[in-house]
């Protein structure tokens, strides 16, 4: 309601200048600009088939193939990296590469090589075209490449254009072919600005809850919030990928009275994280080569149908094969997703383009979550990273591990050999602590963790979540023990953390600038004493001077 009056208000002679400050100011809310290969992963599809004997992989129905956006570049020997054409006389080949989401691109190219001796010969000539949806034309991007040096022996090269920053989602990379000769292709790259996303977080306060369960794994929310003595506002759950499918299992999570409602009306839902873990035996590179492609897009296609979820439409955390970098995911484990950085990084891509090909992506936040330890330096979690424009939330699992095992030293890379600087290198994205406890047969000081785990949101604000690890009738549950659950309670009645979903949201109108429209919505609803009241920032169910003094913190600010 606040909004429409508040833009009525602009249109007035009188706030015009209130309306150029607001409308002056980057509406980047949050987001930092970060650069790189936008392409990588990417879903493309070609206009003619390459030939039999060097062909792509990985195929589905929204590519044809995977090799030309699958980081390998090609070498010399084995051509298998190579994907190759060839056709008596010459021909056009148009490949059209889909970003998933339009980007600001400022430089294409296309990885291509020649070899007279073998009878593969550079294109004869590469244009370069974009547009931004696929009822425009196609605009040149810079003019045509022609006259590659051809080369006798074993040569590749990227054949580029930086022709300055174009709005595009369709990259559309045109080759004439050499006159009856091989024409080799191993990559297409775009290369831009990526946004980084900055979905349903906090602007003040940070949202707590648990993985609760009993020994025989049943949600327990009742037991644990009885326990902690507060109301929680996101709650981890897990998943098998490929076996749970969302619109009952998941689905039933908002339907039953001990699930996400728990003592709540359906609009008060708890949010939900899913860690959502592949099949026994199913390795990083079988997900890249398409393993779960129906799976998904089921998955992801009912994930929006709110009716599974009595009409909830919160944002789900999904959290994708976790703890890649933690010994017990790699083969031949059972848990066999981790262990091999590239289809690691191939499977999360695949993964997040079908989301985004059936429109589920921007309902979701897809949450990149390693293990704060990592038991092998060969496997530091930045080596499984897919992208900035591939994660929304960062995740992290903290239990105590390594030198020095407490959650500050874990989370900046001082625990000793093993821990990882996450929030230097990734502190630029929100940040949800997926799970973690302190753990009783530890041997380490409980009271310097569980405080060190409170502190974490206000000496690291990017952080905005923490999930506790909370089996109630487990004997490493440091909560059923003194004086470990008297300081929780106490240090969690905090109301920086959040009792609801809708809570912590400063900037009403989410327009990342803090001005007169949101204080018009806190405004409206002063006094008022039910729950999910914009403007209720504290999650109390009142929106009073509490609030406000929180408000002003904000005032004329960019979130
Ligand atoms: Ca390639
Ligand atoms: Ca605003
Ligand atoms: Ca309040």
């Amino acid at each position: 309601m606040f909004l429409s009056t508040c833009f009525k208000k602009f249109l007035q002679p009188r706030a015009l200048f209130l309306g150029l400050i607001v409308f002056s100011v980057s509406a980047a809310h949050g987001r930092a600009v970060t650069y790189g290969n936008l392409s990588v992963g990417k879903f493309y599809n070609v206009s003619r088939a390459p030939h039999s004997s060097y062909p792509d992989r990985w195929a589905n129905d929204w590519c044809s193939g995977a090799k030309l956006t699958d980081e390998d570049t090609g070498i010399a020997w084995p051509l298998d990296q190579w994907v190759g054409w060839y056709d008596e006389g010459v021909y056009s080949l148009d490949i059209i590469l889909d970003l998933g989401k339009v980007y600001e691109v400022d430089k294409l190219r296309i990885r291509l090589s020649s070899r007279q001796q073998y009878g593969i010969e550079f294109a004869d000539s590469v244009q370069f075209y974009t547009r931004s949806d696929t009822s425009e034309q196609w605009q040149a991007y810079g003019s045509a490449v022609t006259n590659l040096e051809e080369s006798y022996s074993y040569q590749a090269q990227w054949v580029e254009q930086q022709a300055g920053t174009v709005n595009a989602r369709y990259i559309k990379y045109e080759l004439i072919s050499p006159e009856s000769a091989h024409m080799f292709i191993s990559e297409i790259e775009a290369w831009g600005n990526i946004a980084n996303s900055w979905k349903h977080v906090p602007d003040w306060g940070c949202y707590h809850g648990a993985y609760a369960s009993n020994t025989n794994y049943w949600m327990s929310l009742g037991t644990f919030e009885n326990q902690i003595q507060k109301q929680s506002s996101i709650t981890l759950w897990y998943a098998s990928m490929g076996a749970s499918n969302f619109k009952d299992y998941l689905g039933s999570l908002w339907k039953s009275q001990y699930g996400l409602t728990y003592n709540l009306d359906y609009s008060g839902a708890r949010l939900l994280e899913v860690g959502w873990e592949p099949q026994a035996n199913i390795t990083a590179e079988d997900i890249a080569g398409g393993y779960y492609d129906q799976y998904f897009e089921t998955f992801f296609t009912e994930s929006i149908d709110y009716a599974n979820r009595n009409g909830n439409t919160d944002p789900v955390w999904l959290r994708p094969m976790s703890e890649m970098n933690g010994g017990w995911t790699f083969p031949p484990n059972a848990a066999a997703w981790g262990g091999d950085h590239l289809n690691f990084r191939r499977a999360w891509r695949r993964m997040f383009n079908i989301a985004e090909q059936v429109g589920t992506e921007p309902h979701h936040i897809f949450v990149w979550s390693p293990n704060g330890y990592t038991y092998s330096s060969l496997h530091m979690p930045d080596n499984y990273y897919p992208g900035d424009q591939y994660v929304d939330w960062l995740g992290i699992s903290i239990y105590p591990q390594g030198e020095s095992p407490y959650p500050e030293d874990i989370l900046t890379g001082t625990a000793g050999p093993g821990s990882f600087d996450f929030y230097g290198t990734y502190g630029y994205k929100p940040i949800i602590i997926s799970e973690g406890a302190y753990r009783l047969d530890s041997g380490i000081d409980g009271i310097e963790w569980i405080n060190q785990w409170f502190d974490l949101p206000y000496n690291y604000p990017m952080i905005k979540a923490l999930v506790w690890f909370y089996i109630h009738d487990s004997e490493t549950n440091s909560l059923v023990t003194e004086p470990y659950m008297s300081l929780y309670r106490r240090r969690l009645a905090e109301p920086y953390y959040l009792t609801q979903s809708v809570a912590g949201v400063v900037d009403l109108d989410r327009d990342g600038f803090v001005n007169l429209c949101d204080y018009e919505g806190l405004a409206g609803n002063w006094g008022g004493n039910i729950s999910n009241l914009a403007g209720d920032i504290t999650g109390n169910n009142t929106v009073n001077i509490e609030d406000l003094l929180i408000f002003s913190e904000y005032w004329l600010k960019n979130l």
